[in-house]
């Protein structure tokens, strides 16, 4: 999907447990400027629901598992991410929402640069006009 895709990180795997190095530039294709994680998720409880203007983020499941629906103006998408070696890129302008967050899950996000609630667009109507011009 455009402005999304997979990326799978090297584990270093060992009779004393796994190891997933991630180093910006290398591994994510931007500077890590701030790193987040979401825990705790009630069950049935969804997130995200908004796009960002020009956010670049990687998410990791590093414990349990997550949906996560992905949309545009012209397509749509779901990703199960459930492998601590998997992130999934989402770039600008990517409505996004997680949920089936599991018992324990842990999502690790690495962002392209600090928060800034100004570029968030956290109503569907607003992003698909403003995103139709892009796609
Ligand atoms: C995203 C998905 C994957 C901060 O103060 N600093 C931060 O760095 C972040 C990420 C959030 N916040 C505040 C803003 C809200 O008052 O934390 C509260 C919850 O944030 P939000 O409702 O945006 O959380 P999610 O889980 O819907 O979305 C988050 C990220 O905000 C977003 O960038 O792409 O995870």
């Amino acid at each position: 999907m455009y402005n999304c895709s997979m990326f799978k990180f090297l584990s270093i795997n060992s009779n004393y447990g796994n190891l997933t190095p991630i180093e910006e530039v290398f591994d994510v294709p931007f500077d890590i400027k701030r790193i987040y994680y979401i825990t705790n998720v009630p069950h049935g409880v969804s997130r995200g629901f908004h796009a960002h203007r020009r956010l670049h983020q990687v998410l990791i499941c590093i414990n349990g598992s997550v949906k996560i629906k992905l949309k545009n103006p012209k397509e749509e998408s779901e990703v199960i991410l459930n492998d601590s070696s998997d992130g999934l890129y989402i770039g600008p302008y990517v409505w996004r929402e997680m949920y089936d967050f599991s018992e324990g899950a842990i999502l690790l996000v690495l962002a392209s640069d600090y928060y800034n609630e100004n570029d968030y667009i956290r109503n569907i109507d607003f992003y698909m006009n403003e995103a139709a011009t892009r796609y």
